[in-house]
């Protein structure tokens, strides 16, 4: 296990700025007309599940996520003006701006796709495990997915396959306790998600996933596990996200006191506070790292902004099956 030093809280501090920075940034554009594609997932909120994960891990592990993937991709090191150019459909962005926010990828960065169906991404990582596996390499692969892949079938096929062949996956729940409109209570007859897990032979814990400290201290020792060579885990980080569904919803279906208490659990206030309180930050120094991040994030607003849009034949390049040969020739 690794030791939690003040560089790693401080480290932790700033990514959760960035993905907070960056989501309301890019969640601004997309009101404004900017971004492509009709759908925006913001992950405010989830800060702490996203950077406690995201720097427990090593070079080398794999990952793939859900729809709400940006603050995953951030916390492993994502470019935010390469981000935020493919969320725009901007041919500087990490996929051509052909993927968008929803099928962003970096194979060559450990990150294996993210994925607008639900659950679709698990068995991809399986097979990242396997590949790990059969390669003898002390990786871990990582599948973040929402409370909405839990009672997803492929979930539970995957955790048997995971434990069978003794894989290094660690199937990771980002559990923000709705699925669109409909809380977790009214999707799932159980809520013991770990018994589950454990019920295949799969190492599983639970984390408050608002406390970034206690999830990177949980996903070292669960990710250590499996570079062991004891096979898959399961994480339940539970969390909350604090704009609705999409950027545009205004979630109607959940009670005013409840976001209010959850916001009152800020995960970015809750770590900043941990860390004035123990001396290891001033509120001077949080404002000079803050204006710091804006500045990043503002800039990567600018890259994208003059970027240019992919064209023919580029624009279908890498989109379609093409057994005829490269659309435009070479
Ligand atoms: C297989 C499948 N069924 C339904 C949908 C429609 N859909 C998109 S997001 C979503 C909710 C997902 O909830 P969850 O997994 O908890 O992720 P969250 O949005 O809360 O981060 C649904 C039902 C889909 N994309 N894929
Ligand atoms: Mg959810």
């Amino acid at each position: 296990m690794n030791e939690f030093t003040d560089q790693i809280q401080k480290e932790l501090l700033v990514t959760m700025l960035k993905i907070r920075e960056f989501e309301d940034s890019v969640g601004e554009m997309y009101l404004r007309g900017l971004t492509a594609g009709s759908m925006l997932h913001l992950s405010v909120g989830e800060e702490a599940t996203a950077a406690g994960i995201g720097h427990a891990m090593q070079e080398g592990d794999y990952f793939t996520t859900h729809h709400r993937g940006h603050g995953i991709f951030i916390a492993r090191g994502g470019k935010l003006d390469r981000m935020m150019a493919e969320i725009f459909g901007k041919i500087t962005g990490y996929c051509k701006g052909k993927g968008g926010s929803m099928h962003i990828a970096d194979i060559d960065f450990g990150h294996m796709g993210a994925n607008a169906i639900v659950g679709a991404n698990i068995p991809i990582s399986l097979g990242g495990g396997f590949t790990l596996k059969y390669l003898g390499k002390k990786n871990v692969s990582v599948a973040f997915f929402g409370d909405g892949a839990l009672n997803q079938g492929i979930l539970y096929e995957a955790m048997n396959m995971a434990a069978l062949w003794k894989l290094p996956v660690m199937f990771t729940v980002v559990n923000n306790q709705y699925g669109m409109g409909t809380h977790i209570k009214r999707a799932s007859a159980s809520l013991e998600f770990v018994k589950r897990a454990e019920s295949f032979g799969v190492h599983g814990a639970e984390v408050d996933g608002m406390d970034v400290e206690k999830v990177w201290n949980k996903a070292g020792e669960l990710l250590q596990y499996s570079r062991d060579g004891n096979g898959p885990t399961f994480l339940n980080s539970i969390t909350y996200r604090f704009y609705g569904h999409g950027r545009k919803d205004p979630s109607p279906y959940r009670a005013k006191e409840e976001e209010a208490e959850w916001k009152n659990r800020d995960p970015l206030l809750l770590h900043k506070t941990r860390m004035i309180e123990s001396g290891n930050l001033t509120e001077k120094e949080f404002q000079k790292i803050a204006l710091q991040v804006r500045a990043e994030v503002d800039k990567a607003v600018e890259f994208a902004k003059a970027s240019s849009e992919p064209e023919f034949p580029e624009l279908y390049r890498d989109v379609y099956v093409e057994p005829y040969g490269r659309v435009g020739g070479k």
